[in-house]
């Protein structure tokens, strides 16, 4: 039966995780993967989530299997943190949140869904976009297209070439948008260019599928959920993939949620039993101690402004990391200009490197960043930066 599998290529970012792991250099810097390390290089275990295991682990709490669709506190809290407190969709019943096994579980469902409503829905992502959007996607039966949306010329948004894109789509096609802070580039639509994209999905009946790894990340939670609330006001029907991997630190937890916008509670009572068909046939029923953290976290006041502060911190560290590395480029002689990279936003920034001075860099000096020269801001440090700064230098 096995004779005939052939061997799968290697994921190209969780693929470089293990070739960073068997690198013996001591000075090795892996810019690679999209993770938060803290300015001590580490992988932070949150206050806010460390107060609420705190308080878990004072009583003995039995493990009966969760509804298919999770944990009712954590469902309202990840929709909350989408739509407001006082969302009028909400309150309405018109719409769906689903505890899912991160991000990823949460477009997975979402994709098993829509290719049984829509089975001959064609899917667009960015070009580029996260490796995984179009194996995902095709995994599900879709055929996946790229629209234009990086220019690398400008290190900015090909606005026009998008909206031109996505005005020639059929109804009912699916688009996938990264609600914020863009994975790989980092270049986001300004809020007017987003009114246009939603006015133009709206105009030509398509799907919008928005991808949010990153809320917090951009200018704040609030702030980074406004393109979603933007959807919602023009009654468009959505899909909200959300992930708590890094806005929370919890990655290994497979913390998010899948979100649906219906256009009437009778509907979104439809779409409830289908989705939960959806869940079921997968894995039944979510996992219990990572949602159940995150939802202490997101209905306790304090517990809240305390994740909120963390979640600043963090901000402001990848911030202020991207303009040393800026200012440091500069003092090693760099005459390029980087300050694209102050412009950028989240974790990533597409440095603009050629996949040639990628591997120079992984190969003379240890540091590992993704072979479209994507590299994670959130993994530098004071620690690091001077290197890595001068190692860019030098294979440029
Ligand atoms: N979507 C994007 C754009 C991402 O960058 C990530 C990163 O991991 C995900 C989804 C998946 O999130 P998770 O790790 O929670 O599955
Ligand atoms: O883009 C990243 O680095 C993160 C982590 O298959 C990741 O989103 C990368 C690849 C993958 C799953 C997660």
């Amino acid at each position: 039966i096995f004779s005939n599998v052939e061997l799968a290529p290697r994921d190209p970012i969780l693929g470089l995780n293990e070739q960073y792991n068997a690198d013996t250099r001591p000075t090795k810097v892996n810019l690679g993967v999209g993770v938060y390390y803290d300015a001590e290089g580490r992988l932070p275990v949150l206050k806010a989530v460390q107060i609420a295991e705190q308080e878990l682990a004072k009583k003995v709490s039995p493990r009966g299997y969760l509804p298919i669709e999770g944990i009712a506190t954590y469902d309202k809290g990840a929709q909350a943190l989408l739509l407001g407190k006082d969302s009028e969709l909400s309150k309405a019943g018109r719409a769906l949140t689903f505890q899912a096994l991160g991000g990823t579980g949460a477009l997975k469902i979402g994709a098993d869904f829509l290719k049984q409503i829509n089975p001959n829905a064609n899917v667009h992502i960015s070009n580029p976009s996260w490796e995984n959007h179009r194996a995902l996607f095709e995994r599900a039966g879709f055929t996946v297209n790229n629209y234009p949306y990086y220019d690398a010329s400008t290190h900015g948004l090909d606005f026009a070439a998008m909206l031109a894109y996505l005005d020639t789509l059929p109804a009912g096609d699916i688009v996938i948008l990264h609600a914020c802070c863009h994975n790989p580039t980092g270049v986001d639509p300004s809020f007017e260019q987003w009114e246009q994209i939603a006015n133009t999905i709206k105009a030509k009946g398509l799907i919008p599928f928005l991808d949010i790894a990153y809320q917090g990340f951009g200018d704040g939670l609030e702030e980074d959920a406004k393109v979603v609330k933007l959807f919602a006001r023009l009654d468009i029907p959505t899909f909200v993939s959300s992930s708590f991997s890094k806005s929370f630190s919890l990655y290994g937890e497979r913390v998010g949620a899948l979100t649906i916008l219906c256009a009437s509670k009778e509907e979104a009572d439809r779409v409830l039993s289908q989705v939960k068909r959806t869940i079921r046939t997968n894995y039944s029923n979510p996992p219990t101690h990572g949602g159940t953290v995150v939802s202490m976290v997101l209905n306790n006041e304090e517990l809240f402004a305390q994740w909120e502060s963390e979640l600043a911190e963090m901000r402001d560290r990848i911030r202020s990391m991207r303009s040393a590395l800026v200012q440091k480029l500069k003092e090693n002689g760099v005459t390029q200009n980087f300050d694209f990279v102050l412009a950028q936003r989240g974790m990533f920034s597409y440095s603009g490197l050629t996949q040639a001075q990628v591997e120079r860099l992984r190969n003379e000096h240890g540091i590992y960043a993704v072979n479209s020269g994507r590299i994670c801001v959130a993994a530098l440090n004071p620690k690091n930066i001077d290197a890595v700064a001068k190692a860019i230098a030098s294979v440029l």
